[in-house]
């Protein structure tokens, strides 16, 4: 039976710890189904893949996901998602960009240790929020997330984000895992040491008053658009004139800090 809410503890470690992991969280089928669906985007999208956001070195992206497969329409809205992203964000939150990163075999260094888009909590408190969700196992050699511990509350981005650092860890677990993270969060992927790909799904969420970091209106179709519930349109800020003025204007061509 699917959470459809977060417990205490995992509250309590988003609060302190800045991330807390969702075992096994995806149903077998929700899985399979996403799996499926991105290996038939990246070889329909080939080099064009990840265009709509950036291309990464070592990596392969694919952006705009919520365009392209009702599986992650229905992952973005995900009853204990929402209540743990709006555990960190507060009610009032939309979807920022729902992408694919797969770390590729042998991919050299991983990344710096960064905040997402760069940010800093400000006056109101955090405002961005990004959830993980493992399709391959994260193994320590794989190419995991890690992640320093306690350091969205720091209010400063790191200092020396290529360094190991003394605090850091390393996020695995078994595919289907979620780690939902505080995205103010020091983190990284790390370098993938093995043959095979590591992919992740990433469901990134931002406070209703920030931009997106991907700005939902101009990149869904129209028959995708017309097509969504409710909710869902909320959640992607579609009719919010808030929104378009802030998102519109904004090109961000990075998910961290370079
Ligand atoms: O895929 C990962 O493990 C983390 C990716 C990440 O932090 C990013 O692309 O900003």
């Amino acid at each position: 039976m699917q959470p459809q809410t977060i417990t205490p503890a995992q509250r309590r470690e988003l609060d302190l710890a800045g991330y807390t992991v969702l075992p096994d969280f995806m149903p077998p089928a929700l899985l399979l189904e996403m799996r499926a669906r991105i290996s038939a985007i990246a070889a329909q999208e080939g080099e064009h893949a990840g265009s709509e956001f950036k291309h990464e070195p070592g990596a392969l992206r694919l952006a705009n996901c919520v365009d392209k497969g009702a599986v992650f329409r229905s992952a973005i809205a995900m009853p204990a998602i929402l209540d743990a992203v709006g555990h960190v964000l507060g009610r009032d939150f939309k979807l920022s960009s729902l992408n694919v990163r797969s770390a590729l075999p042998h991919n050299g260094i991983g990344q710096p240790l960064h905040c997402d888009m760069g940010a800093l909590p400000d006056e109101r408190g955090y405002w961005v929020c990004n959830c993980i969700w493992m399709l391959d196992d994260f193994t320590r050699d794989n190419g995991p997330t890690r992640a320093v511990p306690g350091t969205h509350r720091l209010q400063r981005l790191p200092e020396n984000p290529r360094a190991r650092h003394p605090d850091e860890v390393l996020l695995t677990g078994r595919a289907g895992t979620v780690v939902v993270m505080n995205a103010h969060l020091w983190h990284g992927g790390e370098a993938n040491r093995t043959d095979r790909p590591r992919t992740a799904l990433h469901s990134f969420y931002c406070r209703a008053d920030k931009p997106q970091q991907q700005y939902q209106k101009r990149l869904l179709r129209p028959q995708t658009q017309a097509a969504l519930a409710p909710e869902l349109r909320r959640l992607l800020a579609l009719d919010d004139p808030r929104n378009d003025a802030l998102s519109a204007a904004v090109q961000v061509t990075s998910g961290f800090l370079k």
